[in-house]
């Protein structure tokens, strides 16, 4: 957090980016732990590194005693001001004592040490990235300062029975008056930001486990004893990503013990400290009863992504917050590997490109853009963005496909030898990658200083008398927000050239003896290269960026016929649906101009009707096949946006679609699929709900009242939530009054379970239409609502704000200004989550007239207050722009 913003907001700049002054070897901290007031002894040994005084971060903190060398310093002999401790000292080590108060119930930000829960049953615990551990003691609470800790707890043993900090046990016992200690150490230099304790009553369930290497290490899996129960599938999770970290990159743990701690209360979705990862509830609890596949997933990925942050981010971690991607953008990457390795690789992938285009594409195209490194920020938080982690990982992932799997294997074992208890930079890692395979990675430094998402145009040209086939690739960056001229980076373009019957020839480039396979990665390194392919009897059909082999947006005039044959015949998933997506982009125009029987959307309800009849396609990929880009990625095909004809468009896309299939086809295949319907995990199962669920939706288009019928009958039967929430949602969205009653069943059936209390928030929240707007206010008044816990506020508001676009853009502004003044609200409990829920209005100034209009009052009044906090102030600032 974030002051409130009368003080002049400061920027602070990769450029003026200077090693510490002091370090700090060795920690010892003391917490005499209470709800309404805890106290934190620490004994910091210095060490001077530049000629200036001591500086320590510390904000929000009593300070009780200050002592220098075992002296206590009077006032006069230290300076306070502005969450900075200044005092002169002489000699180059010192050993540094403070014991100061601070008051965790009150702590409604949820950074430093805070209460989770209520105040007779909740526990304590610590959220220090990026800038928490400030206040919670005085200290250089920065990323390049490694320290070894030692940790001491003392509390009420009756009401903190457990008592956990990350390091291994080193001791515990009694202190008499009902109190008791415990004792931890951990050996690995780390920063700050990586610090954590939990104190509380906490359940746990337990595994041993032996790493690669020999090491016992006990598993706890920690949470309150109501959700005890649905651990079991994150610690299964978190074995399988400490065996596939070994086994893939030859990474072991490090540590005796392993704790992961869920709370309901946490602004992000999890956190890595250092040996006690801590959990949003909703990343780490499921159950078949509460638990959608979708969240399964989730566990499984969130689980996988902090445990490999343990060599990602802790054993190497980041300099300065400039080099977040560091850490953020590799660790995304070894997960998405790690879930495609676990699931299926062309799903993971195109899971993971569809949230790029809907998350990091439009924030790369607003006012909120920013380099993956950025060069300056006024408040770090609101740099944990798709663009930081996403896109992140696309680089490392272009990296990653240039060396090839084995290079970027011996790369990755070089950056961690190199680096190891290091607090490194980008150009460190592109340099141990680079090193490792005598290559120069130089030139992608450009993708990490550039905002903005490159447009590839490509242009084909058949040569029939040469049998020669000219692919030229151009490229250029559109401008961004503080960054008018863009350079060429290099593009990574795996490709094909498939014949008209579908079959991929084998490529051979100009000047080359032999054709090679029929797959080949080109780069494009400068504004414009041409690749001229021989052998080539007749004009073929290019498949361009397979894989999503760069993150850009490819422009490229297909016709439509040209994609149904690589929609139809591609043998690589990911690259038919690909195919698909850009076919649907097409029939979205056509539909959108008013062009119903346009070309585009005959060939692509074709297709997928033939898809769908001949039966040759998986069913996890049949439904992401008949799922065209949403309205949020549509947003891009038109110059000046009104959500709600892209609305009516893509509806109209989705109806034509749904009568090319047939309603009969529609409702056999569903009774087929209802037939076999299980609660089980298994892959072909989750599918098989996938595709219940599209067919539902489907036919709700072309026979509301069969699908009313079957999604009530669905709700009733369902064996597990994926069902369950389907099917209300289709009804809700297709036959609302019916709706009623099963709405009303789900919120009795579930009450006083939170998580998936906020899945019923955010359906509704989500339900199209300008009556959105109501819905939204009435369920603010349901009991379990509360602006006090970010779960629940990104359930209703932020499903509302930013996956409701016909809800929220109303042509009259009233969702931009009630949404106003729940940010103002929400802001004095919880700046960050306040200015996550703010970037809503990141597109604003590309909304048609009338909204725009409304949009801009609102936001203009929000930026010229002054009474925000740093976070909010951050945000509206740039989104005013
Ligand atoms: N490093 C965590 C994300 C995280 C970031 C900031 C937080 O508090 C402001 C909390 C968590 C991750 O990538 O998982
Ligand atoms: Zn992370």
């Amino acid at each position: 957090m974030s002051d409130r913003s009368d003080a002049p907001t400061s920027v602070i700049r990769l450029a003026d980016y200077r090693p510490p002054a002091w370090t700090v070897e060795r920690v010892d901290l003391a917490f005499d732990l209470g709800i309404d007031r805890t106290e934190v002894a620490a004994t910091l040994e210095l060490v001077r590194q530049a000629d200036e005084p001591m500086r320590l971060n510390g904000e929000g903190l009593e300070l009780l005693e200050l002592s220098v060398d075992g002296r206590r310093l009077g006032e006069g002999e230290y300076i306070l001001a502005n969450g900075v401790l200044e005092i002169a000292v002489d000699g180059d080590r010192c050993t540094l004592a403070t014991r100061v108060a601070i008051r965790p119930a009150e702590n409604t930000a949820l950074e430093g040490l805070y209460l989770s829960g209520s105040r007779d049953k909740g526990f304590l615990l610590t959220q220090c990235e990026a800038e928490g551990f400030r206040h919670i003691t005085f200290f250089p609470d920065r990323p390049d300062v490694l320290s070894r800790y030692t940790v001491t707890l003392r509390a009420d043993r009756a009401r903190f029975p457990v008592l956990l900090a990350g390091g291994n046990p080193d001791g515990a016992g009694e202190l008499g008056d009902g109190r008791h200690w415990a004792r931890f150490v951990d050996p690995h230099p780390k920063p700050s930001y990586l610090f954590a304790v939990v104190a509380g009553r906490l359940e746990r369930i337990s595994h041993d486990y032996t790493t690669a290497d020999g090491r016992a290490v006990a598993l706890h899996i920690w949470a309150e004893a109501d959700v005890i129960d649905r651990c079991g599938y994150a610690m299964d999770s978190l074995i399988r990503s400490m065996q596939w970290d070994e086994r893939t990159y030859g990474r072991n743990y490090d540590l005796d013990v392993f704790h992961v701690v869920a709370t309901h209360d946490f602004n992000m979705g999890a956190m890595e400290n250092k040996g006690l990862n801590i959990f949003n509830a909703k990343y780490l609890l499921a159950d078949p009863d509460s638990s959608t596949d979708d969240e399964y997933r989730h566990v499984e990925a969130v689980v996988a992504h902090e445990y490999f942050h343990n060599w990602s981010g802790n054993r190497v971690t980041c300099r300065d917050w400039f080099q977040l991607s560091l850490k953020e953008g590799l660790t995304v990457f070894r997960e998405q590997s790690f879930s495609a390795d676990m699931n299926s690789a062309p799903l993971k992938r195109i899971e993971d490109v569809a949230l790029l285009r809907r998350a990091q594409f439009p924030e790369d195209a607003g006012p909120l853009s920013h380099p993956v490194r950025p060069s300056q920020y006024s408040e770090i938080n609101n740099f944990y963005t798709a663009t930081v982690y996403e896109k992140g990982s696309e680089l490392v992932r272009m990296l990653a496909g240039h060396l090839g799997r084995d290079g970027f294997r011996k790369g990755m074992d070089l950056y961690f030898a190199r680096h190891d208890g290091q607090a490194a930079t980008i150009e460190d890692f592109l340099k141990a990658l680079g090193d490792a395979n005598d290559a120069d990675l130089s030139p992608y430094l450009a993708w990490y200083g550039q905002a903005g998402t490159p447009r590839l145009t490509a242009e084909g040209r058949f040569d029939a008398a040469q049998r020669r086939y000219r692919l030229t690739l151009r490229q250029r960056t559109p401008a961004t927000a503080g960054q008018p001229a863009k350079q060429a980076v290099p593009i990574p373009v795996r490709l094909s050239l498939f014949d008209h019957s579908g079959a991929a020839l084998p490529l051979r480039l100009e000047g080359e003896d032999r054709a090679g396979d029929t797959e080949r990665t080109v780069v494009l390194d400068g504004a414009e290269h041409a690749f001229v392919f021989e052998d080539i009897d007749a004009a073929p059909v290019p498949s361009l960026l397979r894989g999503f082999s760069a993150p850009v947006i490819l422009e490229c005039d297909y016709l439509p016929g040209e994609l149904a044959i690589l929609l139809r015949h591609d043998p690589d998933g990911f690259n038919r649906w690909e195919a698909g997506q850009q076919l649907a982009g097409l029939a979205y125009d056509d539909c959108r101009d008013g062009n119903v029987d346009g070309s585009a959307l005959r060939a692509w309800t074709r297709a997928l009707a033939d898809l769908f009849a001949g039966g040759g396609v998986d069913d996890a990929l049949l439904a992401e096949l008949l799922t065209p880009p949403g309205e949020i990625e549509l947003v891009e095909r038109q110059a000046e946006r009104d959500p709600e004809r892209i609305r009516i468009a893509r509806q109209a896309m989705l109806r034509a679609l749904a009568r090319r299939i047939g309603a009969e086809p529609l409702r056999e295949r569903y009774e087929q699929l209802r037939a076999a319907t299980s609660a089980a995990l298994d892959a072909p199962s989750q599918a098989q709900r996938q595709l219940k669920r599209r067919l539902l939706d489907l036919l709700a288009l072309v026979d509301p009242a069969g699908a009313a019928e079957r999604a009530l009958a669905q709700y009733g039967q369902a064996p597990g939530m994926t069902d369950r929430l389907a099917a209300l949602a289709t009804v809700a969205t297709y036959a609302s009054p019916s709706a009623e009653e099963p709405i009303a069943h789900f919120r009795r059936r579930y009450d006083g379970n939170a998580l998936a209390l906020d899945k019923w928030f955010a359906m509704q929240a989500m339900l199209p239409g300008a009556e959105a707007l109501a819905r939204v206010q009435a369920l603010e008044g349901d009991p379990a609502f509360t602006l006090k816990n970010p779960n629940r506020v990104q359930s209703l508001l932020g499903s509302f704000a930013r996956a409701n676009p016909t809800g929220f853009h109303r042509a009259d502004g009233a969702a931009y200004r009630w949404l106003a003044d729940r940010l103002v609200a929400i802001d004095a409990l919880n700046p960050q989550v306040a200015a996550r829920i703010a970037t809503a209005f990141n597109g604003w100034k590309r909304l048609e007239p009338v909204r725009r209009e409304a949009a801009h009052a609102v936001v203009a009044g929000l930026a010229a207050r002054t009474d925000l906090s740093r976070d909010l102030t951050d945000i509206l600032a740039r989104v005013a722009l």
